[in-house]
């Protein structure tokens, strides 16, 4: 049974382990929960408002419209913007987390923090229009800080990364009108249009919810990712490993989960002060051992090589080692049950975010100016906690890997231009290129769909670079390190190892879905066409959450075919399917499929590059 739940060794034994301890996990409840209602599958439910909750019958027997009179488009076009909404929200909510840190270190607000990377705060307030000359950094921080905020309102006609898009595409997104004005403007205006009684055009609500995503992928989430690189560091390769194997039995655990890294930067600080590794050490451990989960684990790995533990369907299973004294979380992807599987060992659960509070866990709010004493506090009792250990069970060897691929540490390997990758794509060495990004899911084997569709897509030549959960994923299947060429085709291969460098490239967390915007960009200028015009495409194997429909969403908007594992919420209505998988081809060049196997959805992702590659007058072939 755990075979047909994970492809990840460590995952299936500690679900043993769990079992034997009498634990419920996700994949127990998923089960609980089957079947799952039809109508919610199909997106024909409504509880928008308390005339209802309606639903239609999707055989056509029964009602065919809500009490309203809105019909099945209209309502699974709300409900699928309402999805966009509430995931554009959180990355951008993050951002403004960030930009609210850079702000309060250009006051000297927030002991511990600090400007890591002057020249990208200096790059990034000149494309603000921010004049630098003579001014101190923190001045410069202020004001950049300052004039993020103002992306965040509606004071403008576009927000300021727009400009970073080819401009082909801007073009495309100012004529069909969905070009992004303000971040919260565009998710307010979602919610609006969907109240009862406003927008009740399929296609319109539809054309909103791409502004809306848009507003995530060139605003909030490109401002989280370029903020946190300002504040705590561009990554650049580094050496890390992967799997529940990175705990370490002689050690003080300490896992940090969620998204934010405004407070996991300050629990590494902590982690490695003389006087915390001594105090672990009086206590009878070796030392302090700091592991990431999800995508806040993805933000330390990257900046700094922290080991990752695992992915977000491993995130209750790592606690069942026994070996965890401490989980200390932020917000985004943490199950509501975890503090229950922490309660069965000695785990200490904190949450530490105004924004997200958690049945079983004892809240510590971290703020920029109490962040620095804070962690040490917590630290502090995590090493504490190590005596009441029980017994241990920690059942793999952790896997080698590379983090740290920023655009910029692409760029450097490359010579610091993409033409010797671009170069290499009109040799053919390099068919092209696929982001896979998103989730785990107890609706597919974990980690089945990554894995085996990144194998086929590198062994066919194509380089993939991912995210989140994926690259948590790739890096525990040993994808993720120069010898892994051996898992390549023979093209790729040769470009990889004259780089030295794997054929998986771990290029972030969730928000850093953005960093491949800005490198398609960069592609597509040199190369004088537009983003849909590359031999690329988007992938969300096993996707689950609404900040995945928002990054899909701005992904296709961008103009990048994306295929997706899980079916959204749309089968309710064929406008609405036909609109994604096909219609959108002339609206913004690029479409949505659904192809839960990975094995077909890498024909499919071949098909779409091979056809790329003719158009462009390149080389190509017949999949
Ligand atoms: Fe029913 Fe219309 Fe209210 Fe939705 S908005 S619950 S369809 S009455
Ligand atoms: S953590 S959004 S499960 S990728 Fe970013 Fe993983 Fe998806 Fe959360």
């Amino acid at each position: 049974m755990h075979d047909m739940r994970t492809i990840a060794e460590d995952s299936r034994l500690l679900l043993k382990k769990a079992e034997k301890d009498g634990i419920e996990t996700v994949w127990d409840r998923f089960e609980a929960q089957q079947p799952s209602c039809g109508y919610c599958e199909m997106g024909l439910s409504c509880r928008i408002c308390v005339m209802g909750p309606c639903r239609i019958d999707p055989f056509g027997e029964g009602p065919q419209k809500g009490v309203c009179g809105a019909d099945a488009d209209i309502i699974v076009a709300r409900n699928l913007c309402r999805m966009i909404a509430a995931g554009a929200a959180s990355h951008s909510d993050h951002g403004r987390d960030l930009v609210e840190v850079l702000e309060a270190v250009s006051e000297g607000r927030a002991p511990g923090y600090s400007i890591r990377d002057e020249q990208k705060l200096k790059h990034l307030a000149i494309e603000y229009g921010i004049a630098i000359e003579g001014k101190q950094i923190l001045k410069i921080a202020g004001e950049l800080a300052y004039a993020m905020q103002e992306d965040f309102g509606t004071r403008k006609k576009e927000l300021t990364f727009v400009k970073r898009a080819p401009a082909k595409r801007q073009e495309i997104w100012k004529k069909i009108g969905i070009t992004p004005r303000g971040i919260d403007r565009e998710t307010s205006e979602m919610m609006h249009r969907t109240h009862m009684g406003v927008d009740n055009g399929w296609l319109s609500l539809l054309l909103q919810g791409m502004r809306n995503a848009l507003s995530d992928g060139w605003g909030g989430a490109m401002i989280a990712s370029e903020v946190s690189d300002i504040l705590y560091g561009t990554p650049m390769p580094v050496q890390t490993s992967a799997n529940v194997g990175v705990l370490k039995a002689d050690h003080v655990n300490i896992v940090v989960h969620g998204h934010n890294p405004v407070v996991s930067e300050m629990i590494l600080l902590a982690c490695q002060t003389t006087e915390l590794v001594d105090l672990a050490k009086q206590k009878g451990a070796k030392g302090i051992n700091l592991a990431g989960v999800c995508c806040t684990g993805n933000e330390l790995l990257m900046r700094h090589g922290v080991a990752m533990a695992g992915n977000h369907l491993t995130t209750e299973l790592v606690l069942a080692t026994g070996a965890v004294e401490m989980m200390i979380v932020d917000y985004q992807c943490i199950m509501p049950a975890i503090a229950s599987v922490a309660a069965c060992y000695h785990t200490k659960m904190i949450s530490t975010s105004d924004k997200a509070h958690f049945p079983g866990m004892v809240h510590r709010e971290f703020h920029p100016d109490n962040a620095k004493v804070l962690a040490i506090e917590l630290i502090k009792e995590a090493i504490e906690n190590f005596e009441c250990r029980g017994n241990v069970y920690i059942p793999t060897e952790p896997v080698a890997s590379i983090g740290g691929c920023s655009v910029e540490a692409i760029l450097k390997v490359l010579g610091g231009t993409p033409t010797p990758f671009i170069d290499a794509i009109k040799a053919g060495l390099i068919r092209g290129a696929v982001g896979i990004v998103g989730c785990n899911n107890p609706r597919i084997r974990q980690d089945y769909g990554h894995v085996t569709l990144t194998k086929r897509l590198i062994e066919n030549d194509i380089l993939v670079i991912d995210t989140g959960c994926v690259a948590v994923a790739t890096a525990k299947a040993g994808l993720k390190m120069p010898e892994s060429v051996k898992y390549a085709g023979a093209g790729l291969a040769k470009v990889c190892t004259q780089l030295g460098v794997p054929p998986v490239f771990h290029i972030g967390s969730c928000v850093d879905n953005v960093r491949i915007l800005v490198l398609l960009s960069a592609l597509a200028n040199t190369l004088g066409v537009d983003i849909s015009d590359l031999p690329v495409a988007g992938a969300a194997p096993e996707w689950y959450s609404e900040k995945a429909v928002a990054i899909g969403v701005y992904f296709v908007a961008s103009g990048v075919y994306t295929v997706l594992g899980p079916m959204p919420p749309i089968t309710g209505s064929m406008n609405v399917v036909n609109l994604l998988t096909q219609g959108l081809n002339d609206v913004v060049g690029a479409t949505f499929a659904v192809e839960p196997d990975p094995e077909k959805a890498a024909v499919l992702i071949r098909r779409h590059i091979e056809g790329k590659r003719q158009k462009l007058g390149l080389d190509s072939m017949t999949i």
